[in-house]
């Protein structure tokens, strides 16, 4: 076997800052941000990429799949509903039927095909990039962009100040609590979001509210995925996902529109 390649210790660092640095630099004004890398980001942030958008997905922990990685109570496993199956396997995740029209595949495939799909489409997702803030313009009140901070640093509690990353629209996919519509309603009450937080468990309804709700919060500031519940007060589904999914389609076809046309 041939001898393995010297490294010198030294190009590691220069290597990872140059080359990290200038891809920050090249995204700090950006199409899209989609915050959180969870089924309806990643769904979201593929579609947006593959119309050709400039799409970046700030995910503050260190893996993709939000929830998908915890099956339901942690077995293994997720359900999918038509139509959304088509999408899934667009991604080429295998499902395997178990009633009419209800299929189930595994979450691992699941995560890693969702996140394959969306970097293969030209989506650049970030890692250990916490949203803690917007940044917006008045007379006409909108969302120009998002303020940014490593996870780590929070978790630290040190105090150190953000970066703002501009984008010509910002999507809440951060799940249950809504993270990003939180802040926009606790900081600039102008805009007069209210989160209610979602209601106990229907899957029927908490599917069919999910995509219904999907859309436009405001000029610039989009909800799509769990976040919808928590703004508009439906119902929680648990471990099925095809909800998830078509909102995720939903809100990149709206924003592609939106942004095509402007
Ligand atoms: O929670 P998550 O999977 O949200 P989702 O895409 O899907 C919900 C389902 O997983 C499931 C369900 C229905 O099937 O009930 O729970 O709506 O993914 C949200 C991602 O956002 C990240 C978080 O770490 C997770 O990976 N996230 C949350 N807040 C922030 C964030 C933030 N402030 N900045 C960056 N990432």
């Amino acid at each position: 076997m041939e001898e393995i390649k010297h490294v010198d210790e030294n190009l590691i660092t220069k290597a990872i800052i140059k080359k990290a640095a200038e891809e920050w630099i090249d995204f700090s004004e950006c199409d899209v941000i989609v915050v959180g890398a969870g089924p309806a980001g990643l769904t979201a942030s593929t579609y947006l990429a593959k119309n050709g958008l400039k799409t970046l997905v700030l995910e503050k922990k260190l893996s993709f799949g939000g929830g998908m990685g915890g099956g339901g109570m942690c077995f293994h496993k997720l359900i999918i509903e038509s139509p959304a199956d088509e999408i899934i396997r667009e991604f080429g995740c295998r499902l395997e039927m178990i009633d009419d029209r209800i299929y189930i595949t595994d979450a691992a495939e699941m995560m890693a095909k969702l996140a394959a799909g969306a970097i293969d489409a030209g989506a650049k997702i970030l890692f250990g990039v916490a949203v803690e803030d917007l940044i917006f313009r008045s007379s006409p009140l909108r969302i120009i962009g998002t303020v940014v901070q490593w996870a780590s640093v929070n978790m630290s509690g040190l105090h150190v100040d953000p970066l703002p990353i501009k984008s010509k629209a910002v999507v809440d996919c951060t799940g249950h609590d809504a993270e990003v519509l939180a802040v926009a309603s606790r900081k600039i009450p102008e805009l007069k979001i209210t989160i209610h937080g979602e209601k106990s468990m229907w899957v029927d309804l908490a599917e069919k509210s999910i995509i219904e709700n999907t859309g436009e919060v405001c000029p610039g500031l989009y909800v799509a995925g769990m976040a919808v519940a928590a703004l508009h007060h439906t119902p929680r589904m648990g471990p099925i996902f095809g909800g998830m999914i078509l909102s995720g389609k939903k809100v990149a076809d709206l924003i592609v529109k939106k942004i095509k046309t402007q």
